[in-house]
Order: C-alpha cells, then sequence, then structure tokens
C-alpha cells in the first residue's frame, strides 16, 4: 500500500508537465491507476467478505457450531506422519452440530447432579473386566490396588527417557473428575476448565443425556479442520512453537521442564486460544477428545475406496498391533501434554487411541449431534 501510495504522490508531482505526449501518457496512466484502485478495491472487498464468512459462524442455543458438508480427503499428507493415518482416502459427510467447547467441569456437574451418574473412575476396578485387556497370564494385582482411582501425569524431573511413560501415569486411589490429583484435590474454581479422568463411557453417557452423540472419527476430523485444506494443524500451518500461543500443550523439554509459554502447565480454561475457522475452540490441545468410533491401526485402508465413503461410522472392531488383547477406541487433538518433539497430538489427522474404561488426567470430550 505504502508503495502504491508513493507512486500515486509522484504521479501528482508531474501532472504539472502539460506537453500532448506528457497529458496522453498521464490520460493513460490515470485509467490505469482508476483500473488498479477497483480491482485493488474488488481484492480487499472479496478477501474481506471471505474472510467473514469464514469467522461466521451458525450457533444453536445449545452453543454447538453447525458444520458443513464435509467431501475431503482424511488422513495425513504431512513430513509427520504416522503409518495409522495413511492412505488419504476421500470421506463425505452430511452436516451436523458440534459443542464449540469441550464439556466443562459445570457442564458435567449438571449431568451428575441430576443423572446421579457415577463415573468410571469413582467405581471400584473389577478384576474379570480388567484382565481380558491384558496378556495372558498377567498377575491379579494386590487388593490394595483394586480401588476407584485414576491415572495421573507426573513428571520425572531429570529423566530423559521419553519411552518411559509408564513412569509418567501414576495409579492415584481416589483420582476423578471432581478430585484431579486424588484425595484431598478438588476442582474449586475450575468451572469452565474441560472436565478431564473421563472413559469413553463417562463421555459416551453424558452425550445421550444431553441429547446428542459423540463424533464418529471423521466429524472430528473435519470439524477440526475448520474448513482449511490439508493442513496439518487447526490454524494452518505455521509451527506450534512459532508466533503466538494457538493451543495449550507442552512448553519446554517434555516431560521434564514446562515453560508455560502459553499460560498453562494443566488445563486452560475453555475459549483460552483462538477457535478454528468453524469457531471450535481447543481442537488441538487442553484435553484429548473421545470419539464414537474403534480404533483399529488399518482402518483407512479398509476405507479407502473409490467414490469415498459417507457418514462412516468406524470399524466394527479394534485392532491395535501394539496391544492387540485390548480394544481401543479412539481419541483426538491431543492435550496439554503434547509437544512437537514427543506426540504433536495437536496434529489434526493423528490419531490416539485407549481402551474405553481408561480415563486419564487429560482426557476429555466433546458432542456432537446430526442437524435436523
Ligand atoms: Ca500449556
Ligand atoms: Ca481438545
Amino acid at each position: 500500500m505504502i508503495k502504491w501510495i508513493n507512486k500515486f504522490l509522484y504521479w501528482r508531482s508531474t501532472i504539472f508537465t502539460f506537453d500532448k505526449e506528457s497529458i496522453n501518457y498521464l490520460a493513460n496512466k490515470f485509467i490505469m491507476h482508476i483500473l488498479l484502485g477497483c480491482m485493488l478495491s474488488f481484492v480487499l472487498l472479496f478477501s474481506s467478505c471471505s474472510n467473514t464468512e469464514k469467522k461466521r459462524s451458525v450457533k444453536n442455543n445449545e452453543n454447538m457450531v453447525l458444520i458443513p458438508a464435509a467431501d475431503f480427503m482424511m488422513g495425513a499428507n504431512e513430513e509427520l506422519s504416522r503409518p495409522d493415518e495413511l492412505p488419504r482416502h476421500r470421506v463425505l459427510l452430511d452436516p451436523y452440530w458440534m459443542d464449540e467447547t469441550e464439556v466443562t467441569n459445570s457442564q458435567f456437574a449438571e449431568f451428575v447432579k441430576l443423572a446421579k451418574y457415577v463415573t468410571t473412575a469413582e467405581t471400584k476396578p473389577d478384576w474379570e473386566e480388567l484382565k481380558k485387556q491384558l496378556p495372558d497370564g498377567t498377575p491379579k494385582p494386590d487388593d490394595s490396588l483394586l480401588v476407584p482411582g485414576s491415572l495421573v501425569f507426573n513428571s520425572p524431573g531429570e529423566s530423559d527417557e521419553l519411552d518411559s511413560f509408564y513412569q509418567w501415569w501414576i495409579w492415584v486411589p481416589g483420582a476423578n473428575w471432581k478430585q484431579p490429583i486424588g484425595h484431598g484435590s478438588s476442582i474449586n474454581g475450575l468451572d469452565d476448565h474441560p472436565v478431564i479422568h473421563m472413559s469413553w463411557f463417562d463421555a459416551n453417557e453424558y452425550c445421550k443425556w444431553a441429547g446428542k452423540r459423540l463424533p464418529t472419527e471423521a466429524e472430528w476430523e473435519w470439524a477440526a479442520r475448520g474448513g482449511l485444506k490439508d493442513e496439518p494443524y487447526s490454524w494452518g500451518s505455521e509451527l506450534i512453537n512459532k508466533g503466538k500461543p494457538k493451543a495449550n500443550t507442552w512448553d519446554g523439554k517434555f516431560p521434564n521442564v514446562n515453560t508455560k509459554k502459553d499460560g498453562f502447565k494443566v488445563t486452560s480454561p475453555v475459549k483460552s486460544f483462538p477457535p478454528n475457522d468453524y469457531g471450535l475452540y481447543d481442537m488441538a490441545g487442553n484435553v484429548w477428545e473421545w470419539t464414537a468410533d474403534w480404533y483399529r491401526s488399518d482402518y483407512y485402508e479398509m476405507s479407502n475406496k473409490p467414490g469415498g465413503i459417507k457418514n462412516p461410522q468406524g470399524p466394527k472392531n479394534s485392532y491395535d498391533p501394539v496391544e492387540p488383547f485390548a480394544e481401543k477406541r479412539v481419541q483426538r487433538g491431543g492435550s496439554f501434554l503434547c509437544n512437537e518433539s514427543y506426540c504433536s497430538g495437536y496434529r489434526v489427522a493423528f490419531r490416539q487411541k485407549a481402551s474405553p474404561d481408561t480415563g486419564l488426567s487429560h482426557s476429555g470430550f466433546r458432542c456432537v449431534k446430526n442437524r435436523e
């Protein structure tokens, strides 16, 4: 623009030369500037309309955003892709509503109060069920460990071993959604934080109670992309560590040092970071979000059909070669524990998986419902 203004000033300073050639030259230049001006205005008008269009989202009275029909390539096409994110394949979806935020502590508290619901983490583990997810011959743990509780992240301090994830997760008796780090802790002051320690069953029951459902994996990914085409992140392509904080993730050296550059060491209030272009918040980071689908590492190979697949509901059963004895559901979006050096789970194509009875201190969800 400054360049254009300078040009304009130069043109104005030359208008006092009145010979015929100059007049023709200036007339042509004038017309050219008018045309350029019109084109510029058109471009600005168009881009401003298009930006407004992107930012404008249709919301219902349940704070859900209308996600438009999809015809997109699901899966990753970037350097960091993992084998279970391939091949990219065509997916078509009908429009649907999606919660603009993760379900919060206050929303979940209302459900618990009205439905008298007891979460998985508040229930004594059933060894008969538990052992089905473990290799044959796994000995029964001591009865003192088979008590209500959940897994809580615990930074290993100086240890640099990135494959020692079992060291970071500690079984804490009494840990659940309202006692996030065990007996004596509380969620006072955290009403607008996402609810955590959610099993798939908890998430599924909440959504049903609310007259909604969990998103399919395809619905989750399409919504996270926010209308961007083939970008690795819900905000585009800029790396997480560049520019302004984009999501609540792990800043610093995982899992030892968290510099809190984004302002938060654990969960953040929903809406603390800019939404994506569909008006959805925290589709990257904060807490992992359960989807309805079973996890299969080879699901995308099964889904890669000529002409694409419409409204896929996930595979009929689960298969994870890493733990073939455990049935797992898909989680998406990464959490406050993800960073570029370790899992980059906030990539829109990243697939996480866990057994449905697993709730961790970074597991949450949001719901969707069909457009009527
Ligand atoms: Ca953070
Ligand atoms: Ca999230």
